[in-house]
């Protein structure tokens, strides 16, 4: 899979690319990551890709010339925008994405992007919580784990992709390893009983309990 990152920032994404099941995914081919330095189609003597907001008020705006001007070779991607104001990312859609050949992930910084950006040249745009960043960059690193992992051969075990959280609209049980006992607290009883049914009715009771107290919105 080749994934292209659209960023006035390259250098942000040296050290996570390199590290890890990504670093070995890209070593060995399985995963291929082409970064867009932004600024190399930015306007004049200063390179600018940003400007004041029509109507006026606070901060810039990433104008909608250099931005065309990078997504136009990629419009035979599927081309996503990193913005507060799009969808939630969900494991549906890593699922959905890591099916694909070539993905497009465009970090967008300042205030906001030109809305004809995401009108002309951007299929979906999502964004990480509900929270406001510097920038797209974090969410497309989240999107380059999330959707590296997925891929065929880049982590060990196939069942551990399946059953973790999330999986099955549930959260995750705790996971405990050895030793037994630490500082006085134990592992539950019931893990360490080798009673296989008693362990799987305890996880599904935790996972329940957890989800119920932590997402009850997961179990609408
Ligand atoms: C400027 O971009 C952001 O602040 C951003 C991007 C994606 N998700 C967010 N929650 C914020």
């Amino acid at each position: 899979m080749r994934i292209n990152v659209v960023t006035i920032f390259p250098e942000y994404f040296s050290s996570p690319l390199e590290t890890s099941l990504v670093g070995k995914a890209r070593a060995a081919g399985t995963l291929e990551v082409v970064l867009h330095d932004l600024r190399e189609h930015g306007k004049g003597a200063h390179r600018q890709v940003d400007d004041a907001p029509f109507g006026g008020g606070a901060g810039m705006v990433m104008m909608v010339e250099p931005l065309a001007d990078a997504l136009d070779p990629l419009d035979e991607t599927h081309r996503v925008l990193l913005t507060p104001g799009g969808r939630p990312l969900d494991q549906d859609t890593l699922d959905r994405w890591a099916t694909l050949n070539d993905l497009t992930l465009v970090c967008g910084r300042y205030e906001g992007v030109d809305e004809r950006v995401a009108e002309h040249f951007i299929d979906e745009e999502v964004s990480l919580g509900d929270y406001v960043l510097l920038g797209g960059e974090v969410g497309a690193l989240a999107i380059i784990e999330g959707v590296t992992r997925l891929l065929t051969g880049v982590v060990g075990n196939p069942l551990s992709t399946e059953t973790e959280s999330f999986r099955d609209g549930l959260l995750e049980e705790p996971q405990y390893t050895r030793p037994s006992e630490f500082r006085g607290w134990a592992v539950p009883d019931v893990l360490r009983s080798g009673d296989h049914e008693k362990v799987a009715e305890w996880r599904e009771a935790q996972r329940l309990g957890r989800t119920r107290e932590r997402r009850p919105d997961l179990l609408e």
